[in-house]
């Protein structure tokens, strides 16, 4: 099989730049290691930017996002027991972000490349990259024990941050720069009326813990646990105790429990590989990047590489100018690293960190008492936290 741009994984960066693509009139061929009944089960992100929100609508997926989403202009961060207002929309010259669920955004790009009739592969095995340094590039991968080649002009590696694409570029070109946390996030999904109608961070000696939701029916709450905690160690009641003794008490007071549909512990880390080009080969969202998901920026910085490439694709194929894609690397890096800057910044403002001396915790309580003290931290906050320009 022939294709002009091959994309390896069908999560959302895979998806929407085939959705994008396709819509301009490149052909694509996307092929995804797991089924789409796993894909579309995987709990994930839930705070959108707008700007990715207007990518959305552009791929011609905003439908649903739009009737069923909630715009929130602010979120809390909860410390001492007493909840302190971000104003977003104030802080921001008038933005907000979009509540949606990762999940349902996955299954608005699947249903519309079924529509328009895309080619997404789902259970393709021993994905391989072969020649990204040439102008021929092809990748192969088996299915039901048959194997297939697909010959392309650019491959896509969109295949997340244990993906195989990043290993393909050679050691002596690949720069990676990595942090790891010293603890995890414990998740739970629950079909419980969320206790806040807007989000809340909280700092708090016992570990950090978030407030978040997928639907005025559907709660998403996280704690940090260390990273030795196994999902089986904590039961439903458990989880439910530890979150209230975090919680500010007027708000531990109205918590609705329930049942866990979904737990997991997730490890926090931030990691940023360059070049996100290599040959023939570009690298976009979770495959090249990710960060801890405290400042909500991880989905968000997968959209803006996923703008750049199809901006300098579209402009290749259009044009014959190489420019975009010669600069894709460079840009996408530059918004990159300010949401890596931004994670990292809300993590060690809120997590308890279990080897901080007096002084580190004198500099988080000193960081958040700045926040609220001064108009220009606040408008930085809400300024990176709605997303900065692409
Ligand atoms: P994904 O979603 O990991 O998709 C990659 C796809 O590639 C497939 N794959 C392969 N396919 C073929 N061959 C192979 N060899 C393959 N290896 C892997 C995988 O099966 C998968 O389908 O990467 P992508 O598309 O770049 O998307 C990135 C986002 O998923 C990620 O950044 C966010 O979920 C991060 N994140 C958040 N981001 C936000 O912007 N806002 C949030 O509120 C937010 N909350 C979160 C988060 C991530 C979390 N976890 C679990 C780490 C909350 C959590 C708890
Ligand atoms: C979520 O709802 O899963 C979520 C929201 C905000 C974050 C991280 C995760 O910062």
């Amino acid at each position: 099989m022939r294709t002009q741009v091959c994309i390896i994984g069908g999560g959302p960066s895979g998806l929407l730049l085939s959705q994008l693509l396709h819509l301009n009139g490149i052909e694509t061929v996307v092929l995804e290691k797991h089924t789409r009944e796993y894909v579309l089960q995987r709990i994930r992100a839930g705070v959108l930017e707008h700007g990715f929100a207007q990518l959305m609508r552009e791929a011609q997926c905003g439908e649903r996002m739009d009737r069923e989403c909630e715009i929130h202009h602010g979120f809390f961060i909860a410390r001492e027991g007493i909840l302190n207002r971000v104003d977003l929309h104030k802080y921001s010259g008038g933005n907000s972000v979009v509540v949606y669920g990762q999940t349902e955004l996955t299954r608005d790009l699947c249903d519309a490349r079924a529509r328009m009739g895309g080619i997404v592969v789902h259970d393709a095995q021993d994905v391989a990259l072969h020649d990204i340094a040439s102008d021929k590039p092809f990748v192969t991968y088996t299915r039901d024990n048959a194997t297939y080649r697909i010959d392309c002009d650019y491959v896509v590696g969109a295949d997340g941050f244990h993906g195989i694409s990043r290993k393909s570029i050679p050691a002596s070109v690949l720069q990676e720069h990595e942090k790891i946390y010293p603890f995890g996030w414990l998740g739970v999904l629950s079909r419980t009326k969320p206790v806040s109608p807007e989000l809340i961070y909280v700092k708090h000696q016992r570990g950090f813990a978030l407030c978040s939701m997928r639907s005025q029916v559907l709660s998403r709450y996280y704690v940090q646990v260390p990273l030795t905690d196994k999902e089986e160690d904590w039961s439903d009641d458990a989880f439910w105790t530890e979150l209230k003794n975090r919680l500010p008490g007027e708000v531990a007071a109205r918590l609705q429990t329930g049942p866990a549909i979904e737990k997991s512990i997730a490890p926090l880390r931030s990691y940023v590989c360059e070049p996100m080009r290599y040959g023939r080969l570009f690298l976009a969202g979770d495959a090249a990047h990710i960060v801890p998901p405290t400042g909500a920026r991880g989905l968000n910085s997968a959209a803006s590489d996923v703008y750049y490439l199809f901006q300098g694709l579209v402009e290749h194929y259009r044009t014959g100018s190489e420019r975009g894609l010669e600069t894709y690397s460079q840009r996408a890096l530059a918004r990159v690293w300010k949401g890596q800057r931004f994670s990292w910044w809300m993590t060690m403002m809120l997590h308890t960190f279990p080897d901080a001396i007096s002084y580190d915790r004198k500099l988080q309580d000193t960081d958040l008492d700045y926040l609220f003290s001064s108009d220009a931290a606040m408008a930085s906050l809400a300024e990176n936290y709605v997303g900065l320009p692409f």
